[in-house]
């Protein structure tokens, strides 16, 4: 599976980093790690720039007790979204699990905005760029030749 990391908030290279730490401790074996990002905010555009990267990992756990696991890490390294789609100190996205897809009113994966986000897709293409979208039929290269998004990415 692929998770998508970011944050704007604090120390923010160090809280990607204790957030990947913190994967083991959850049952989530994570395989491989993208170089970071510096990456312009999308959607609420005045805030501080994010860091992102992707990782991917092997779990045992099901989908949604995978997304508890990520929210309970985010819980714990005390990060709060006051704002939605506000500055955060981290936050995790399952973007690809397998080739499942699922759409439930709290977890649709793949994520349903990843196509359309280059800081997503910039690190994903990095580690998987034959990773393909089980619903567009794209891989993770071809959906960020194609991706509208002219936002900022750059590896730090
Ligand atoms: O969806 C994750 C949080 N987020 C981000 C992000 O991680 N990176 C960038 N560049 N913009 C973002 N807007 C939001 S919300």
């Amino acid at each position: 599976m692929y998770l998508s990391l970011g944050s704007n908030v604090g120390a923010r290279a160090k809280n990607l980093q204790n957030a990947i730490a913190a994967l083991a401790d959850a049952g989530v074996e994570v395989s491989r790690i993208s170089s970071i990002y510096e990456t312009e905010p999308v959607d609420l555009r005045k805030q501080p720039w994010f860091l992102n990267c992707v990782v991917e990992a092997q779990t045992n756990l099901p989908p949604l007790e995978l997304l508890q696991a990520l929210r309970a890490i985010e819980a714990h390294m005390g990060s709060k979204k006051l704002v939605p789609k506000g500055p955060r100190l981290i936050d995790m996205d399952i973007l690809l699990y397998g080739n499942e897809t699922i759409d439930t009113p709290g977890l649709q994966v793949p994520h349903p905005r990843m196509h359309l986000r280059r800081f997503v897709l910039a690190p994903l293409a990095e580690i998987a760029p034959r990773a393909r979208h089980p619903v567009l039929g794209l891989t993770a290269a071809e959906m960020l030749a194609s991706s509208p998004d002219k936002s900022a990415v750059r590896k730090l």
